[in-house]
């Protein structure tokens, strides 16, 4: 429906990557399908904000061995992005530009928020900045993604969702796409491929 509109940027706008992480990633303890996929497409908007010297923001789960999450720990995944291991890196072919932010997130034993916003200053690095809108995509559409985006609504923000930069862990069939619709109902936009112009 939206895909061919263009978009212009503004001096307002930042790029959030939510979790693109090893681990994440195929080969991962908590593999996404296709979670390699969005890494080409990031690449693709982390260039252009980079152009635009707009703000460049990484989250990254980063959970301590005794997460709550983990099943050994009575929680539902496979132990994954443990601080300080290779799984909790970045994805090695994502271009992060030197000046990115890296905001850690659910880094207590037990925090499993899944969002960025959770306990973090992003909220206030964002307002520092005096960003008012925020491009969003990474893994997984519908956790860590879903939870941002609905927090970067309820803290204020507009937020776009970058539809073709997210992948879904669907443990459920259909999680994904439901995670989508509630996105968009709680107010984000979605956009699939659209060329970013230059507003400033
Ligand atoms: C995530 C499951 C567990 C995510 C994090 O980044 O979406 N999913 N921890
Ligand atoms: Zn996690």
């Amino acid at each position: 429906m939206n895909s061919h509109r263009s978009l212009k940027l503004t001096s307002r706008d930042a790029l959030i990557l939510v979790d693109v992480q090893n681990d994440f990633l195929p080969g991962g303890s908590l593999a996404v399908p296709d979670g390699d996929q969005v890494v080409p497409v990031l690449n693709g908007y982390i260039k252009v904000f980079q152009k635009r010297q707009l703000p460049v923001i990484a989250t990254r789960d980063w959970h301590p061995l005794n997460h709550c999450s983990f099943k050994n720990n009575g929680g539902i995944w496979p132990t994954h992005c443990v601080q300080h291991t290779h799984g909790a890196e970045f994805a090695g072919d994502l271009r992060l530009p030197e000046d990115v932010e890296i905001i850690s997130k659910d880094d207590t034993p037990t925090l499993n928020s899944y969002s960025g916003f959770r306990c973090t200053d992003l909220s206030k690095q964002l307002r520092t900045k005096g960003c008012e809108r925020l491009f969003i995509g990474g893994l997984a559409t519908d956790y860590c993604v879903l939870n941002t985006v609905l927090d970067g609504i309820r803290e204020g923000f507009d937020v776009v969702l970058l539809e073709d930069a997210t992948r879904a862990v669907n443990l459920n069939p259909g999680d994904g796409d439901n995670a989508i619709a509630r996105m968009k109902k709680a107010g984000a936009t979605s956009i699939r491929g659209e060329v970013l112009e230059n507003g400033i």
